[in-house]
Order: C-alpha cells, then sequence, then structure tokens
C-alpha cells in the first residue's frame, strides 16, 4: 500500500514539478491585440523582395500598354530569368514576384484563358514559358516566388462582363496549380478604363465596390496557396503605403481597423486609404504595409532612364523607411528588350546588397553590458537580457506583467560609435509598445538622443550623424508588459559620391579647354574632332545649387564660333539630387566643340560641372 502511495506521490510530483517548470519556461504574457498569422511572419521575415515588369509595353517604351501590341513584337533575344533573380539576390532581396499579366493583359504563360499570350509571341517560336523560367530560377537561387495577375486587362473583350471574372479566376488557378509554391500574390487597384478591350477600344467602367467579389477570389488563393500572403491596396494580408516612393509613414502601425471587413472587404481601388499609411494604433487587424517603388523611374524599362537609377545612398534611404519601419520593400526590377537586366541595375542591386552587408556586419551592442530595470519572473534566461542580442526576432525580454515602462541600460567598456539604432518587437504577442525615448551619456550627462513610435517588426532610427558614447539608455512605454526581441547599435560609413553612370566609360575629358564658362555655360573646345551619341552633365562639384542648369540646350561646332542646337531637354530633379545625367542623342554626331548652355537665366557662375561625351 505503502509504496502505491509512495509511487503515486512520486509520480504526481513529477507531472506536477514538470508542469510548473514548463509554466514558468513558457509563462509568456498574453498577446496583445491582433497578432501576425504564421503566413504574415514568414513573410516579415523576409523583409525585402522585387518586383519584375516585363510584357510588349517594354517593346512599346511605355509604362501602360493599351492592349493592342502585336504580340510578335515580344521577342527578347537573350532573356535570361537567372540573370534576372541573381541580380535581385545580390542586392540581399529574398524574393522575386513576376508581373505574369499587366494592365495590357498579354499573359507571360501559355494560358488556356485567352489566346493574346506567350505563345502568340516569336519567343522560343511561341513554345516558351517565361513564369515557369522565373519560378525555375527563383527555385535554384532559394529565393522566394510570387505572382502579380492584373485583374484590369485591357486586351480582352470580356473585361467589364462577369464572364471576365471568370476568366480572371481561371488564370489564377492556372498560376496557383502550376507556378507554386508562392509567398505573394500580388493584386493591384488599377481598375477600368479605355483599353483595346478586343478591338472595340473604347471606355470601360467597372463598379469596383462589386465587381471582382475579392472575397471570392481570395478563397480560391488560400486553398491552393495557402503560404501566399495576399497584397492589395488593402490586402487581406499585406496593404500598400499608399505612395510609390517607397516611403511609409514615420509612425506606421502594423495593425488597422477595416471598418466592415468581414461583410465587405475593403476592395482595391475602392476604400478609405486616409489610414493607409499610419495603420491605426490598436487596430482590429494585423495588416502591414509593403512600400513599393521601382528602380529607375518607371516600372517598364525605358532607355532614356538608363541614368536615372536610384542610388545605394536613396536605396538605403528606402530601406530604411520602410523595412526600418517595420513593413516590406519591394522594387521594381525592369529588364530590357533583350530580356535581362542592364548592366546599371545589375551594379547597382549588387552594390547595394554589400552596403547593407557591411552596415548590418556588426551589432555592436552585442559588446554591451545590458542591464534591465524589470525581468520577468525574475527569469533571467527565459526573459533576460541575452534575448536583446541574439538576432532572434522571437526571444525577447519580458517584464513583469505589471510593469508598462521599463529601462535597458547599455554600459560598453569602450566608447562606441554608431548611427543607427535598431529595435524589434517579438510580433508573435502583438506590437505593445507604444513609444521609446533613447538617452546617451554625454560628458557625464543624460542627454536625449532618439525617439520612436511604432516598434513592431523593426525599427529602425538613423541619427542625422554618428555619435561616440560609452552608455546609453532607453526608456520604454508600453500599455502591457513589455516583449522586445532586438536592440541592435550599427555603424553606417559614408558611400563615396555616386552616379548612375557606373559601367559607361566616356572620353577622357581631362584635356578639353574651357572656351568660356559663364553663368549657365559651359563651351569646350575637345582638341580633335569626336564621334558622340550621348553627352553627359554632372553638376555635383559645383558648390552653389544656384549654377545648376535643369533645362538645357546642347550645341556643337567646328569652329567655336557659329553653334547648331543637337539637343534640348531637362534634367530631372537636378536639385534634389545632382548626380551625373545623360542626354541620350538620337544619333551619333561629329563636332570639335561642344556647348552646355542653360535655357533659363542662372544666378551663378558655373565652376566644377563636368561634361562627358559617349561613343
Ligand atoms: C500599379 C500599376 O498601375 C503600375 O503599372 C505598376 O504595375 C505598379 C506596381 O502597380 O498599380
Amino acid at each position: 500500500m505503502n509504496s502505491i502511495v509512495n509511487f503515486t506521490i512520486a509520480i504526481y510530483s513529477l507531472v506536477f514539478f514538470s508542469s510548473a517548470y514548463g509554466q514558468n519556461k513558457s509563462y509568456a504574457p498574453e498577446p496583445y491585440g491582433a497578432i501576425p498569422t504564421e503566413r504574415q511572419l514568414k513573410w516579415h521575415e523576409m523583409e525585402m523582395y522585387c518586383l519584375v515588369h516585363f510584357t510588349p509595353t517594354t517593346f512599346q517604351n511605355k509604362e501602360w500598354g493599351y492592349g493592342d501590341a502585336d504580340p510578335s513584337i515580344f521577342n527578347p533575344k537573350k532573356f535570361d530569368a537567372r540573370q534576372i533573380v541573381n541580380a535581385a539576390k545580390s542586392g540581399g532581396f529574398k524574393g522575386i514576384i513576376i508581373v505574369a499579366k499587366h494592365h495590357d493583359g498579354f499573359a507571360l504563360w501559355p494560358t488556356k484563358t485567352a489566346t493574346y499570350n506567350i505563345s502568340e509571341s516569336l519567343w522560343k517560336n511561341g513554345k516558351g514559358d517565361m513564369v515557369k523560367e522565373f519560378m525555375l530560377a527563383a527555385k535554384q537561387q532559394n529565393m522566394k516566388f510570387g505572382i502579380y495577375c492584373s485583374p484590369w486587362d485591357r486586351n480582352n473583350l470580356s473585361y467589364g462582363t462577369p464572364a471576365y471574372v471568370d476568366l480572371y479566376r481561371n488564370q489564377l488557378k492556372e498560376l496557383y496549380s502550376n507556378y507554386g509554391p508562392l509567398f505573394m500574390s500580388w493584386h493591384d487597384g488599377a481598375n477600368g478604363g479605355d483599353g483595346f478591350y478586343g478591338g472595340k477600344k473604347e471606355t470601360r467602367k467597372v463598379d469596383q465596390s462589386s465587381y471582382y467579389d475579392w472575397l471570392t477570389t481570395w478563397k480560391m488563393t488560400r486553398k491552393l496557396q495557402p503560404d501566399a500572403s495576399i497584397f492589395s491596396d488593402i490586402g487581406l494580408d499585406v496593404r500598400w503605403i499608399g505612395n510609390e516612393k517607397g516611403i511609409a509613414n514615420e509612425t506606421s502601425w502594423s495593425t488597422i481597423t477595416l471598418q466592415g471587413i468581414a461583410s465587405k472587404p475593403a476592395m482595391p481601388g475602392f476604400l478609405d486609404d486616409s489610414n493607409l499609411g499610419s495603420g491605426t494604433r490598436n487596430g482590429k487587424q494585423w495588416i502591414p504595409f509593403e512600400a513599393d517603388v521601382a528602380l529607375r523611374p518607371g516600372w517598364f524599362y525605358h532607355p532614356e532612364q538608363d541614368n536615372q537609377l536610384k542610388t545605394v545612398s536613396q536605396l538605403f534611404h528606402i530601406y530604411c523607411n520602410s523595412v526600418g519601419r517595420g513593413g516590406g520593400f519591394d522594387l521594381g526590377l525592369s529588364p530590357t528588350t533583350e530580356g535581362i537586366l542592364h548592366p546599371y541595375d545589375v551594379k547597382t542591386l549588387a552594390a547595394f546588397g554589400r552596403f547593407l552587408k557591411s552596415v548590418f556586419k556588426l551589432n555592436l551592442a552585442t559588446n554591451a553590458k545590458i542591464t534591465l530595470s524589470n525581468v520577468r519572473n525574475g527569469k533571467t534566461t527565459d526573459f533576460g537580457a541575452s534575448n536583446l542580442t541574439d538576432n532572434n526576432r522571437y526571444s525577447y525580454w519580458g517584464t513583469d506583467d505589471k510593469i508598462h515602462n521599463a529601462t535597458i541600460t547599455l554600459q560598453f567598456q569602450k566608447p562606441v560609435k554608431f548611427s543607427i539604432i535598431q529595435f524589434r518587437e517579438n510580433i508573435k504577442l502583438g506590437q505593445r509598445i507604444d513609444s521609446l525615448q533613447v538617452e546617451m551619456l554625454k560628458n557625464n550627462q543624460w542627454v536625449p538622443l532618439a525617439k520612436a513610435t511604432s516598434i513592431g517588426a523593426n525599427r529602425l532610427i538613423r541619427l542625422q550623424e554618428a555619435v561616440i558614447t560609452s552608455k546609453i539608455r532607453v526608456h520604454i512605454y508600453a500599455p502591457v508588459s513589455i516583449a522586445l526581441s532586438d536592440i541592435g547599435l550599427f555603424m553606417e560609413h559614408k558611400i563615396a559620391p555616386e552616379t548612375n553612370q557606373q559601367s559607361t566609360v566616356g572620353y577622357d575629358n581631362s584635356a578639353w579647354r574651357v572656351l568660356s564658362s559663364s553663368d549657365g555655360k559651359i563651351d569646350l573646345d575637345l582638341g580633335e574632332e569626336l564621334t558622340f551619341s550621348a553627352a553627359g552633365y554632372l553638376p555635383i562639384k559645383d558648390k552653389h545649387t544656384d549654377a545648376l542648369i535643369e533645362k538645357y540646350n546642347l550645341l556643337i561646332s567646328n569652329d567655336g564660333k557659329t553653334w547648331t542646337k543637337i539637343a534640348e531637354g531637362e534634367f530631372s530633379n537636378i536639385k534634389a539630387n545632382p548626380i551625373l545625367q545623360r542626354i541620350a542623342l538620337a544619333h551619333k554626331w561629329k563636332a570639335r566643340y561642344i556647348s552646355l548652355r542653360s535655357q533659363t537665366p542662372v544666378k551663378a557662375k558655373i565652376e566644377k560641372a563636368e561634361v562627358h561625351l559617349y561613343n
């Protein structure tokens, strides 16, 4: 009997202690408010991906095809999905979304739903499947794959009728069934307007609130591609930020409240978008933002934009204002008519990838002695400081349920220099923190350094300039206990002045003689007759922005006296971004003298601006 009792007690104690231990170990706080799904967690972890636009519209040098392009123009001789995917990967991007069909209606896969598709093109004699080639390249490079199939179709005769919605769903069904697994199903909001529509060439309007019946479509998405996050102006999983600049609001919550989502979800192109950028604090749904922006000014390739690629600094600025504000960064890539990325794009992506690595190579906070004002249940191993620097999004420093304001202090043996501060919450437990303040010790005094709200999956604070200190502290304010997963201190090294002209070698201009350089005018003697097909203007070295040429005339001469105008145009955005800009000429010119002249009066003398010529 005794032994039975003892045995029972032993078993009981074992169960009790292990469950008590289990409870301690997992004595995690209750999640706060809306929380992400598994699918959204995976999306958050990706942070960056690319969106590729390539259809007959590229061959028409347009941004929106009308739907009437002859499919035979689509014949990219050097198409190489691997080159495009590799370039995206070198930039640090984790996935690639292919525009399987844009507004022009041309399907890049041999769909059974419409004749206007890749099989009508000359590419691979109509036997090719470009979506498949992208899918395979992504797989090979260990990149995730997604699709964008435009709901608006300017080619299809049935657009605007219920039959088209069935056709659109069948297109998605084909894509979901044959090209998965997909990480994203991307649906844009541009809908209805003029188009070819099977030759009718008319304007068609649809009722955006009911025409597409998105809930039915997205039910199919869930069934066939359960891991695909649905992006739309307000998608079920990811929302748009409301602009195509890639810059989210400084405060941008991952939660948002959608009015009446259960009965009638906000439709792409039909919603109250006033809080897309900011989200809603304590919003009912977890729908984080994606910031979409193209590497070039347009989403499609335009040769005249070869000198308008975003620079590494601009891309990093976008990164800090998208990924660094808790959302995703979706960068548009545009293959040329050859079917590959231009060498400038390839170089820029690789340089951006290298730069990102260099910035986040070393988290200086890993060298700090970290003191916390409170640790949940006193359990340092489960909820303590080591979790803050282990680069694990889900291990975290937690405070007791009743502790909503707390402080972290980081003490360094030797002063450290940093310019970026990073915070991450364990978003599995919701977006808990309202705000935080960072202070640093300067001359033995605590001085304010930075403030931030909407922490969530990731928050980067980029300081105006680097600071040096041996101690910082962070005050955190929340309506519930805190679950902060990471703190980071990083040093961003300045980039050498950039041009967007990386791979073009121009004529050596060092011996050219300045005939006259006055306000808004540079006349040059090239020393010999040169043949050229493009000119460049680099104003950055001029001290005075007043000396900038914004609208130009380009002239040539054979005696330095009589001039002939060969081009005129605009150096777009040259004030805000005084990079080398290129003037592509319609054909080659030969001249001994050239002159770049401003069309409008310029206030200061041009002193150091450079003119380039390219063969
Ligand atoms: C927009 C479209 O209208 C643009 O052409 C582009 O595809 C962009 C990514 O989405 O809504």
